[in-house]
């Protein structure tokens, strides 16, 4: 029987790979040298694209697919899915929803714990020596007891807040509507309004067209020179140049990022800044979760091209 030929769009963990390689006949777009002759070659024969969240599949790419029938994202966000494309020709798109909900709320946490307290400096005065020369660590900041605003109250902000209640903060959210799930927490419609009332701005909210820059000098500069903005979202909700120029001035307290844009080339500038926490778009990344995600990937692949209903459906 001749197999279902999947354009692969970035590398997999072995466990993922085995499996995938097993089922479909795997072509390996980010293998490819010259990727629109590699494009060129195989498009026509690919029936599916495994991608991942932040690789997506855009426009190009779909077009060169002719007899493409379903793209299937290692990943809950699929805004770099040209979701368009894929309705002009009944493409099928699917995610990996709730199965990387908790662990992207307990790194987005853990940035903000450590940011707070200055975790990796406090690191480095300890194995450079700094302690035996100068005494104590510099004192940092409180996280307990003070205000949190949550932009975006969907699975994984619900989950931010949650956490965030052990640690009795007081938490309000922004959303396009209150939440009747979250009657203990207040809702304040306007994110400049949330970052005003904000020690720390947790920025969970799915990337779109809508939400871009959503987070924007206005709202950078409510939050002020003591507010703390974590983003495991999408690079593209805060505007990066009004985020660089704040954090560079002070206008703007500190910020713990987990999503760049162009990553993972981030702007140059972002290293030389001392008050913000920079981590590698990891936030999904245990072990736990990628076999979870992985699995649903295929599942999803598996039940489209065996005309069973997708497990975890976008389009
Ligand atoms: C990435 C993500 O997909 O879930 C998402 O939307 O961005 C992540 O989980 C992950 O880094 C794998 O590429």
């Amino acid at each position: 029987m001749t197999q279902i030929e999947i354009l692969q769009v970035g590398p997999y963990p072995e466990w993922d790979q085995g499996p995938l390689d097993q089922a479909f006949k795997m072509h390996r777009y980010f293998e490819a040298e010259d990727k629109p002759v590699f494009l060129a070659q195989v498009g026509p024969h690919i029936r599916g694209i495994a991608t991942r969240g932040e690789m997506g599949a855009d426009r190009a790419m779909i077009e060169a697919c002719p007899n493409l029938q379903v793209i299937s994202v290692y990943g809950v966000g699929f805004d770099a899915v040209d979701l368009e494309a894929c309705k002009e020709r009944g493409i099928r798109v699917t995610n990996t929803p709730d199965v990387l909900t908790k662990d992207v709320a307990d790194l987005g946490v853990a940035m903000m714990l450590c940011q707070a307290r200055g975790m990796i400096g406090a690191e480095a005065w300890v194995r450079d020596g700094d302690w035996v020369k100068h005494g104590l660590y510099p004192l940092k900041r409180r996280v307990h007891e003070a205000r949190v605003g949550v932009l975006g109250l969907g699975r994984i902000g619900y989950e931010v807040a949650k956490r965030l209640a052990g640690f009795d903060m007081d938490i309000a959210y922004s959303d396009i509507g209150a939440k009747d799930y979250a009657p203990d927490w207040d809702f304040i419609a306007d994110p400049v309004e949330l970052a005003k009332r904000s020690d720390y701005l947790f920025v969970t909210l799915a990337a779109s067209a809508a939400t871009r820059h959503i987070v924007n000098r206005e709202v950078i500069e409510a939050l002020g020179p003591d507010g703390m903005v974590i983003n495991i979202s999408r690079a593209s909700n805060i505007d990066e140049q009004a985020l660089l120029e704040a954090l560079e001035t002070g206008t703007l307290g500190s910020a713990a990022l987990d999503v760049f844009e162009g990553e993972p080339d981030l702007n140059p500038r972002f290293l030389a800044l001392p008050n913000v926490l920079l981590q590698p778009h990891h936030a999904s990344g245990t072990v736990e979760t990628r076999k979870a995600m992985g699995r649903l990937v295929r599942e999803n692949l598996q039940a489209h091209f065996d005309g069973k209903p997708l497990l975890t459906p976008v389009l």
